[in-house]
């Protein structure tokens, strides 16, 4: 068993724990009401927040919903499960326990005390993090608005609502940070925050992959678990960061992330384990898509393209694999790499290698660069060998049904828009192929508009506690030992007209 299977529920608290006061109108385990500022400057934001959920949060209507809500950040349990009205949900401020002796574990720093404070010299670079970070949170709600009204089942509009109310929180967590340690420019990046909006063509999210639609359910699973693990790795960065504050933050953010990417795993997976088992019953081999979609399935080959859509424009979240930027920000000691304080070298990195594909003459070669400079990779690499445990995982699905087709990651070139690939036609098996070659076959690649309407026909709305849409199995268990059948979610009446 995975992390991320145990966190589909969360243990109920026992041992100690670092209490968040709920009392306050702004939660929070940062001792806010000590600083007046700080707390009306939160205070001013938060109505904006709240206007910005009621316009570009989910779209549809619900009385309450069973959600998980943060009540300490301790080891031994963190959450409460209750049914709340979502706009009622208590987004707070929450940061992991303070290491009163935490020293820097890399780059130039390394050994001194972990900064409380923003140093001059980084202010810059760390609000630029900080405030790319925050960019996303509020971008995959506006990408997700929509989805409920499609929703498979009562338990999967849940799990998009519960998703949905935590990277709300994750917002206010980057709010906090530019509001409490930036100043005014600060306070400036946080009113943005809300001002951007996903595919907005004059004032877009910062990066591509958030600017895409999340156009029906595959594409959201396929989203947490691609996009989401993006998240997973880019906080893992941010949590060695040697300006505590944030590090305290993520490592908090990281606790949530886990069920997100449960959501995605379980998802594709129950989608997976639903196609085989049409293609069992039915005698429908790999290649009949026509006959799959009309038994109300979705054929491997449409979800393997979905795979590939969203695999690749996650891999452009890493930014280019040579990047100074990577360099400066891990010398400074901004941003670490996975695992920092696992690994066995200097932490310094000035005289190591690391080894990076590129194309020359047509084909694919290696070829050893600094290692400082490769930071973007070095995750990347992690990232794509954490893909691999899905995928192995849905074809265990597809094996236990006695079938021989199988799903794969696609080459790390293909469709490519960032990076040393992003000139490049690169086919799935990772050959370097012309245009011509790249237009003839796509549509076999990407999900093109016949493919998305055809998955878009299926989403019909199951709101019956318990029952599940045809293209989709249900769950094994429920969230927080609630059976499968519980009433997650309670609709507003008229939803249901
Ligand atoms: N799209 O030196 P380079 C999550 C820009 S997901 C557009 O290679 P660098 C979540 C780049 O900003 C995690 N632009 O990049 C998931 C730079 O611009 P400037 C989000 C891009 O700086 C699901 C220029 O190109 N967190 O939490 O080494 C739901 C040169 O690039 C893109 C973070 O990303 C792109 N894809 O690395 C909810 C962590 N890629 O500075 C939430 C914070 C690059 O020259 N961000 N550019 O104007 C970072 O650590 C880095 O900014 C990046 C890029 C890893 C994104
Ligand atoms: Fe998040
Ligand atoms: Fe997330």
């Amino acid at each position: 068993m995975t992390v991320e299977d145990r966190t589909g529920a969360a243990p109920a608290p026992t041992g100690p724990l670092s209490p968040i006061d709920y009392s306050e109108r702004i939660p929070n385990n940062v001792n806010l009401a000590e600083d007046r500022r700080l707390q009306r400057a939160l205070e001013r934001w938060q109505p904006k927040f709240l206007e910005w959920w009621t316009t570009l949060g989910p779209a549809l209507p619900t009385k309450d919903v069973y959600l998980r809500t943060a009540i300490a950040v301790g080891r031994d349990g963190w959450a409460h499960f209750d049914h709340v009205p979502m706009e009622q949900y208590r987004w707070g401020i929450f940061l992991a326990e303070r290491n009163p002796d935490r020293i820097i574990p890399f780059g130039k720093h390394k050994g001194q005390p972990a900064w409380q404070e923003v140093p001059g010299e980084y202010r810059a670079e760390l609000m630029r993090l900080i405030t790319v970070q925050g960019d996303t949170e509020p971008a995959s709600v506006e990408q997700q608005r929509v989805l409920g009204n499609t929703a498979p089942s009562i338990y999967d509009l849940r799990n998009l609502f519960q998703v949905n109310v935590e990277e709300g929180r994750h917002l206010w967590a980057m709010v906090y940070l530019l509001q409490a340690y930036f100043g005014r420019e600060g306070r400036d990046e946080a009113e943005q925050l809300l001002k951007r909006n996903s595919g907005d063509l004059d004032s877009p999210r910062i990066l591509g992959a958030f600017n895409e639609e999340t156009t029906d359910w595959l594409q959201f699973f396929m989203f947490t678990y691609f996009t989401d693990r993006d998240g997973k790795y880019q906080l893992g960065t941010l949590k060695e960061s040697a300006f505590d504050p944030l590090a305290r933050t993520c490592e908090f953010m990281l606790k949530e992330e886990a069920h997100h990417m449960f959501v995605g795993t379980t998802g594709v997976q129950r989608t997976v384990e639903r196609t085989a088992e049409l293609m069992v019953e039915h005698n429908v081999s790999g290649s009949d898509d026509d006959i799959l979609f009309e038994h109300g399935g979705i054929p491997l080959s449409v979800i393997q393209k979905y795979l590939n859509f969203q695999f690749s424009v996650s891999m452009d979240l890493f930014g280019s694999e040579q990047s100074t930027n990577a360099a400066a920000y891990f010398t400074g000691g901004l941003k670490g790499r996975w695992q920092e304080t696992r690994r066995k070298d200097d932490h310094v990195l000035t005289d190591a290698t690391y080894p990076m594909r590129s194309v020359r003459d047509g084909q694919i070669v290696e070829e050893q660069v600094p290692y400082l400079t490769a930071l973007n990779l070095d995750l990347r690499d992690e990232y794509v060998a954490d893909c691999e445990n899905g995928v192995r995982r849905w074809n265990q699905a597809l094996e236990d049904a006695g079938l021989e087709e199988r799903l794969y990651l696609p080459h790390e070139g293909f469709h490519r828009k960032v990076g040393t690939y992003a000139e490049h036609f690169i086919s799935p098996d990772g050959r370097v192929i012309s245009q011509q070659e790249w237009d003839d076959n796509v549509a076999d690649w990407l999900p093109l508009e016949k493919d998305r309407s055809r998955v878009a026909a299926l989403m019909i709305p199951h709101y019956e506690y318990g029952e599940f849409a045809g293209w989709i199995a249900p769950p094994s268990t429920g969230i927080n030992d609630q059976p499968v059948e519980f009433d997650y979610v309670h609709l507003r009446e008229e939803a249901l007209l």
